[in-house]
C-alpha cells in the first residue's frame, strides 16, 4: 500500500474491530424504535450478522454479547456455533440499569444486599465469559443521582470501590475488566464514574488486569479525546474504545460519520502510543446503534471508516512531522499532519482487500449478495430483537 513501510503494514494488519450483539437489534430514541425488516430474532441470527461482516471485511472477528439481553442456555454451544461462523465471542458487557431495584444505584447503591445483587450479576457474566472464552468484562454503570445533595458523592465512591474489588477478585489470570466512563445520561446531576479520571482511579486501585474504557460518544463536546488516548496509553492503562460518533449527545451513530478527523486524530495516537502494535492490549470496539439505517451495511461502514482513518494516519511522515516539532516549526507540522489526513487512500484499500480475496468495495459487495432479501424472507415470525432484549 502507497507509502506504507513493513512495519507500518503490520500495525494496519493488525486492526480487528469488535461488533456489538446489539447493533444488529432494534433500536434508537426514547421516541420511536423503528423495526427493520430481516432483525435478528435470537443471539444466534446476531452472531449470523456480526459474521457476515466479518466475511465482507476481514476487520470484524469477534462479537460481544450483553447479559442478559444475550442469554443463550449454553454458552459453549454459542461460542462453537459462532467459531464455525468464523468469529470469536468477545466482551460481555454487564447489565445493571434495567431492574427496579437499581432505581437509586448498583454497585454504589446504599443498601448493601442491592449492591451484592449487582456483584453477583457481575460474577454471573465472568462464568459466561469462562464459556465463551472472552478476556474482558466491560462495566457500564448508570449509577448516579439527579440532585445536588441526593447522594454522599464520597460514600458513593468508596462503595464503588469496594463493589469493584470483589468482583476484580473473580477476574481469572487470562481476563481483564473494563471499566466505562460516561459523563451524563442517565443520570443528571453526576455519574459515579463520570470521567477517564475516576475509571483510571478505581481501576488503578484494582490491579495490572483492570483498565479504562473509553467510549468516544461519552465527552463533553470539544474534549480533546486524542489527549486522553495518548495519556491513558502512557499510563498503560487503556483497556479498550467503544467507538461511535455523535454531534449532540450520546448519539452512538457510526463511527467517523460525524467527524472523521477525529477519528483519524484517534488513530495517530492510537498508533503512536502503540495500540495496534502485535499484541497490543488496546481492544477496539463498536457501541453503535442503527436507528434509521440499515444494521448490516451501517457496521460495514464503520468498520471500514476506521480501517480508513488508520491507513491515513499511518500515511503521517513521523520523521518529518518530529523534525519540523523540535524546530518550532507550527505550521510546517501541521502541514504534515493534514497532508497525511487528506490523502484519498480509497482506492489503495480496495486494491488492499481484492488482493487478499476481499470484495474491493464490501458495502456494494454486500448490496449485491442477496444476504439482506435472504433474512428478510426468513426472518418472519418471533420477536424481532432490540437494545434491551
Ligand atoms: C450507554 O451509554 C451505553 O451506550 C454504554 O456506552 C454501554 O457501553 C452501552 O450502553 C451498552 O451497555
Ligand atoms: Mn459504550
Ligand atoms: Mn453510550
Amino acid at each position: 500500500m502507497r507509502n506504507l513501510d513493513t512495519d507500518a503494514i503490520e500495525t494496519f494488519q493488525n486492526l480487528a474491530i469488535e461488533l456489538p450483539s446489539w447493533a444488529f437489534g432494534n433500536s434508537g430514541t426514547r421516541f420511536k424504535v423503528f423495526g427493520t425488516p430481516g432483525t435478528p430474532r435470537t443471539v444466534e441470527e446476531k452472531i449470523a450478522d456480526a459474521a457476515t461482516v466479518h466475511r465482507f471485511t476481514g476487520l470484524a472477528p469477534k462479537v460481544a454479547l450483553h447479559i442478559p439481553w444475550d442469554v443463550v442456555d449454553d454458552f459453549g454451544a454459542l461460542r462453537s456455533y459462532a467459531a464455525d461462523l468464523g468469529v470469536d465471542l468477545g466482551t460481555v458487557n454487564s447489565n445493571t440499569f434495567q431492574d427496579d431495584d437499581y432505581k437509586f444505584g448498583s454497585l454504589t447503591h446504599t443498601d448493601k444486599h442491592v449492591r451484592q445483587k449487582a456483584i453477583d450479576h457481575h460474577i454471573r457474566c465472568i462464568e459466561v465469559m469462562n464459556e465463551t472464552g472472552s478476556r474482558d468484562l466491560k462495566i457500564w454503570l448508570a449509577d448516579g443521582t439527579n440532585y445536588p445533595g441526593q447522594g454522599d458523592i464520597r460514600g458513593r465512591q468508596d462503595r464503588l470501590a469496594e463493589s469493584l474489588a470483589t468482583i476484580y477478585q473473580h477476574i481469572g489470570d487470562e481476563q481483564r475488566m473494563v471499566l466505562e466512563y460516561k459523563f451524563f445520561e442517565p443520570a443528571t446531576y453526576m455519574t459515579d464514574v463520570p470521567d477517564w479520571g475516576t475509571s483510571y482511579a478505581q481501576v488503578s486501585a484494582l490491579g495490572e488486569r483492570a483498565l479504562v474504557c473509553l467510549d468516544t460518544g461519552h465527552h463533553a463536546p470539544g474534549t480533546n479525546i486524542e489527549f486522553i488516548v495518548a495519556q491513558l496509553l502512557r499510563l498503560g492503562k487503556l483497556g479498550s474504545f467503544d467507538f461511535n460518533s455523535r454531534f449532540y449527545a450520546d448519539d452512538d451513530l457510526i463511527v467517523g460519520a460525524a467527524d472523521p478527523f477525529q477519528l483519524f486524530r484517534i488513530m495517530f495516537e492510537v498508533i503512536r502510543g502503540g495500540g495496534l502494535d502485535t499484541g497490543s492490549p488496546v481492544a477496539l470496539m463498536l457501541d453503535q446503534c442503527h436507528n434509521v439505517e440499515e444494521k448490516i451495511p451501517g457496521q460495514i461502514r464503520s468498520v471500514l471508516n476506521v480501517q480508513e482513518m488508520t491507513a491515513r494516519a499511518l500515511l503521517v511522515d513521523t520523521d518529518a512531522l518530529a523534525d519540523a516539532q523540535d524546530t518550532g516549526d507550527v505550521l510546517g507540522a501541521n502541514a504534515i499532519f493534514m497532508d497525511a489526513f487528506y490523502t484519498d487512500i480509497r482506492p489503495d484499500l480496495a486494491a488492499w482487500r481484492a488482493e487478499r480475496g476481499l470484495p474491493a468495495d464490501p458495502m456494494a459487495a454486500f448490496a449485491q449478495s442477496g444476504y439482506q432479501e435472504e433474512i428478510t424472507a426468513a426472518r418472519v415470525g418471533g420477536t424481532q430483537s432490540s437494545w434491551g432484549a
